[in-house]
């Protein structure tokens, strides 16, 4: 019966006690002494793995108490059956109730029951480590105990949790730690000095970024990216490059090995290098002490003293090594790995870890050096990372013959190794795989090229985990369908899986990428123009709100650090979408991770701008009237991301394709009429228009000075030439694409109603033109993707030629008077409206159940009187009938055909998109269109049961589940039949 709080309430073990309760101490242990030596007679001592170790056991545990208490008699440990802070060392648990966690003290241990078993097992006593419950909270209390208190005053923590004894709710009472968010999710990282501010703080995300080495990963990746690209422009590094690749001819010593390398000079052997520093930051930071370098040396935040001056057991960081040298990787310590196991891997050595600070000023300063004397050679180059890059050998090493490529390659890292003092890699292969594995054979301080005719070989030795983008849940997959044989090497694949094999267990898209990389196939070139699909920004940690007006003070700061990456990134976008992350409802307030998410409930909203835009003040607007659409709670806001999609580079229209050819839903509907986002405000300011709101600047006309006159919004102002994809036109024939842009050139200059309608006819014409232009001969030259889309677009035409969507364009070929302009906007406003809370009233609102036909809609709403009993409806109720609509489409057939082009698009679906299809649903059900819902689920079951995608189906399961669940609260338990 020990370590269950023997019947008292509160008498759980964690108070100090005297008298009653320290004699009963006391007699309890003795009872343990005797039952040892007298169960030493019957109980074997089997070994001593557990000799100067002392347990407590709390809560239900598997094997219960009795049994770890035999197991302590057995292999020499001691076991308490009451909590003494002088004897137990750890205390056993598998999982403890809020109120004792928080009791916990920073050097306290909870270990899962599964370490005793384990190290019997094992026969030696195993580091607690990956046993260790409830570390960041000892941790993150230790250091921060003031302003933890300080942070959380609305509600009294211990009310919700505050359950001892009973542990179905303790089961409850512990959340799980959140998972990261896909884009790119900063997570500050515990360190000895992490500061306390939230975000709320003015200066949270300028010095949260600061310290964020995956903010500086990141925002380096993309400087370099464009820096390549933006050279690329300059005549004068041409001649830059003549200069120095002549100088290198002239004083190049050859060798025997040099004339008897041939290069097929009709370019059709590729030479591809991937070239990558050793252990960068350790690199970097070393340079002006290489005597330390024999040493292991990691980069962390935390400088690990704590380990050095307190036993084995008492600390266990978990401060991330961003980078470690050789000598440490020897022992098994890794990048990325936590401080705390990677010290246990070196005293398991007798070694020690030095561990040093970032040097970002450094950081920066070497991979300038690095990739400017790679790019004084050469701009066949792509930029991965601040430390690493793929270049096109082919043309220099035609150039510099007779050469091998290795006396070229090893003349490279000796300049970068002189003028950085750091060490560096590369591998060369005929394609940019080969070439990056060939790097890896080739660490540290290596060179390693894959020649002709040793690829097969090469290939078939590496390990599949090696494979660049390939997972442990990859390999699991394999290795599940061919149970009794190992999956290890490509050789294994080639030899155990067809490619139809591979599609069936992968999916079409992965079973063929897995194929072609196990055999060492790639055709990829080098993507020299960067065309980012999106560009975000997430914050999960810190994120503590009381107020609105707090959330928006830091909308700004987001949306300022959003403009700065997107400027950055030379690139303005025309979509924003808000994720948040909002504390589940049985979450507790306070999180495992100190200010992290804990358990939360994700959903997005995106808005579609009226031009490509990278302004503060746009981008902060919107991301509020967003949030304002969003049920949450302020105070349980726990991560929030803005991301801009659809993007143009600002340098030159890009003829980017995608390059994974994977469309995302909003893909899908390039050409269907973009949503405007007016604001009553906005009607408002009419004489203050914003590029968002009112006025729509149209990229190409941008350079004009006719200014425009703030002209009431229509419908038709988005169906403009300006809105056809940069990418179309620069692909259409020269004399379409003048003639478009003569349109756009030579506006009407006058804008009343009626010249706007003849602008609207010019735009329309032009469009179709543009559509009807397109032989087939003329189609046949475009790209594939770029063939669908207009093959789309031109479908679209069709149905829209039937169905006018809701405030339908083709109105306007009927006799407009003003009033039935005012009405269609209006019914525009009612459809395109972003804010709920400032959306106008609709002054007559339809039956529900008619918003099924959505085709019709703006007749009805011309036409239909109001009931009287419809009238009485209040706002939200208004509100919630405004037709919903996704990516552009109001219809049903719109939204149907959408939905096929996204689910035939790609293998498996982007979660964003899942989001928002599911917010979609959810908005129908809200505005008691379940007939439609209902409709478009049993439409994508259908177009899923032809085609074998598994990922999809599941991710369509899940999202009909969630739909389902909203549909059983809203009608009673009902469930929709999808059968
Ligand atoms: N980095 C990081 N966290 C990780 C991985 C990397 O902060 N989990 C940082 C530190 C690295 C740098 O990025 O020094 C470059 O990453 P690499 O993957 O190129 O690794 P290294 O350069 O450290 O080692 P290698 O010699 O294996 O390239
Ligand atoms: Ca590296
Ligand atoms: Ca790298």
């Amino acid at each position: 019966m020990a370590g269950r709080g023997c019947g008292q309430r509160g008498d759980n073990g964690w108070s100090e006690w005297g008298g009653y309760m320290a004699a009963k101490k006391r007699k309890l242990e003795e009872q343990f002494d005797k039952d040892c030596s007298n169960n030493a007679k019957q109980l074997e001592r089997k070994s001593n793995i557990f000799h100067g170790i002392s347990i407590f056991v709390d809560g239900h545990t598997e094997p219960p108490a009795d049994e770890l208490k035999k197991l302590m008699m057995e292999h020499g440990g001691v076991y308490h059956a009451y909590y003494s802070k002088d004897k137990v060392t750890y205390f056993i648990s598998n999982n403890l109730p809020y109120a004792k966690i928080r009791k916990l003290k920073p050097n306290d241990k909870v270990v899962r029951s599964q370490w005793i078993t384990d190290s019997i097992k094992q026969n030696k006593l195993l580091p607690t480590y990956d046993y260790e419950m409830y570390k960041d909270i000892t941790k993150s209390r230790g250091q921060t105990e003031l302003n933890f208190k300080r942070t959380e005053p609305m509600r009294p923590i211990t009310s919700d949790f505050n359950v001892p004894n009973s542990d179905e709710e303790e089961n409850n009472s512990i959340e799980k730690s959140s998972s990261s968010s896909e884009t790119e999710d900063i997570q500050a990282e515990e360190d000895d000095h992490l500061s306390a501010l939230d975000a709320k703080h003015p200066k949270f995300l300028e010095t949260f970024l600061k310290r964020s080495r995956l903010h500086y990963l990141s925002s380096t990746a993309v400087a370099k990216k464009v820096y390549v690209q933006d050279l690329r422009q300059k005549l004068e590094h041409r001649q830059l490059i003549e200069k120095r690749r002549e100088e290198l001819k002239n004083n190049i010593q050859r060798s025997e090995r040099d004339y008897l390398f041939k290069l097929n000079d009709e370019k059709k052997d590729k030479i591809y290098m991937h070239i990558d520093m050793d252990c960068f930051f350790v690199s970097v930071a070393t340079r002006n002490q290489p005597e330390l370098r024999d040493q292991p040396i990691a980069i962390t935040h935390s400088k690990g003293k704590k380990s050095t001056t307190t036993n084995e057991h008492q600390f266990y960081s978990r401060s991330e090594l961003a980078s470690c040298n050789y000598a440490a990787r020897q022992y098994g310590i890794k990048n990325g790995m936590y401080l705390g196991k990677a010290q246990e891997l070196c005293r398991n050595h007798q070694a020690k870890l030095l561990c040093l600070p970032y040097d970002y000023e450094g950081f920066h300063e070497v991979s300038d050096r690095f990739y400017d004397i790679i790019l004084s050679y050469t701009l066949d180059v792509e930029a991965v990372s601040c430390d690493e890059m793929y270049i096109d050998l082919t043309e220099l090493i035609l150039y510099l013959k007779p050469l091998h490529p290795l006396t070229f390659v090893s003349l490279l890292r000796e300049e970068i190794q002189l003028n950085t003092k750091c060490p560096c890699s590369a591998g060369l292969a005929s394609n940019m795989l080969l070439a990056r594995l060939a790097t890896r054979q080739a660490k540290p301080n290596g060179q390693c090229y894959i020649e002709k005719g040793y690829e097969q070989e090469f290939i078939s030795k590496q390990k599949i985990i090696d494979l660049p983008g390939i997972g442990s849940s990859i390999l699991d997959k394999l290795q599940q369908t061919s149970l009794h044989k190992s999956i290890e090497t490509c050789k294994h694949v080639q030899n155990l899986f067809s490619l139809e094999k591979l599609k069936s267990v992968l999916g079409t898209k992965q079973g063929q990428t897995i194929y072609d990389m196990t055999r060492g196939n790639d055709i990829r070139t080098l993507a020299k123009d960067y065309s980012p699909k999106s560009i975000s920004i997430d914050i999960n940690y810190g994120i503590r709100f009381q107020t609105f007006d707090e959330l928006n003070l830091f909308i700004k700061q987001l949306a300022t650090e959003l403009q700065k990456r997107l400027q950055q990134a030379k690139q303005k976008g025309k979509q924003l979408t808000v994720k948040i992350r909002v504390r589940s409802v049985n979450a507790p307030i306070v999180t495992e991770k100190f200010m992290g998410c804990g358990k939360t409930d994700d959903s997005s909203r995106l808005v579609n701008l009226h031009s490509f835009t990278d302004d503060l003040t746009i981008i902060e607007l919107e991301t509020i009237k967003l949030l304002k659409q969003m049920n949450f709670v302020v105070s349980d806001l726990r991560g929030i991301g803005i991301t801009i999609t659809q993007l143009q580079s600002t340098i030159k229209n890009s003829h980017g394709k995608d390059m994974h050819g994977t469309r995302t839903l909003f893909d899908c509907n390039q050409f269907r009429v973009p949503k405007l986002t007016i604001t009553t405000d906005d009607i408002q300011n009419i004489d203050e228009p914003s590029e968002s709101s009112v006025t729509r600047k149209r990229p190409i006309q941008q350079d004009q000075t006719t200014s425009v006159v703030p002209k009431k919004l229509t419908r038709h102002d988005c169906y403009t030439p300006g809105q056809i994809d940069p990418r179309v036109m620069n692909e259409l024939p020269a004399e379409i694409r003048q003639e478009v842009e003569e349109h756009l050139k030579n506006p009407p200059t006058t804008l009343g109603i009626n010249s706007e309608l003849h602008q609207i006819n010019i735009a329309e014409k032009s469009f179709t033109q543009v559509m009807d232009h397109l032989d087939e001969a003329v189609l046949n030259e475009l790209p594939p993707e770029m063939r669908r889309e207009i093959t789309i677009a031109q479908k679209l035409r069709k149905i829209e030629s039937k169905y006018p969507p809701v405030g339908g364009k083709r109105l306007v070929s009927a006799p407009v008077s003003s009033t039935l302009i005012n009405k269609e906007k209006s019914n525009a406003f009612n459809v395109l409206m972003n804010s709920p809370q400032k959306q106008p009233i609709p002054k007559k609102t339809t039956n529900p159940i008619k918003k099924w036909h959505t085709e019709t809609i703006l007749n009805e709403e011309n036409t239909v009187p109001i009931p009287l009993n419809e009238k009485k409806l209040n706002t939200n109720q208004q509100q919630q009938q405004q037709q919903p609509s996704i990516a552009g489409c109001t219809s049903l057939n719109d939204v149907k055909l959408m939905l096929r082009e996204w689910i035939e698009s790609s293998d498996e679906p982007n979660q964003i998109d899942l989001d928002l299809f599911q917010n979609y649903l959810f908005d129908l059900l809200n505005s008691y269109n379940a007939e439609m819902v209902h409709q478009l689920l049993i439409y994508g079951l259908l177009q899923l049961k032809t085609l074998t995608k598994t990922i999809w189906t599941d991710n369509f399961q899940i999202l009909i589940d969630s739909v389902q669940t909203r549909f059983r609260q809203m009608y009673g338990g009902a469930t929709m039949d999808l059968s």
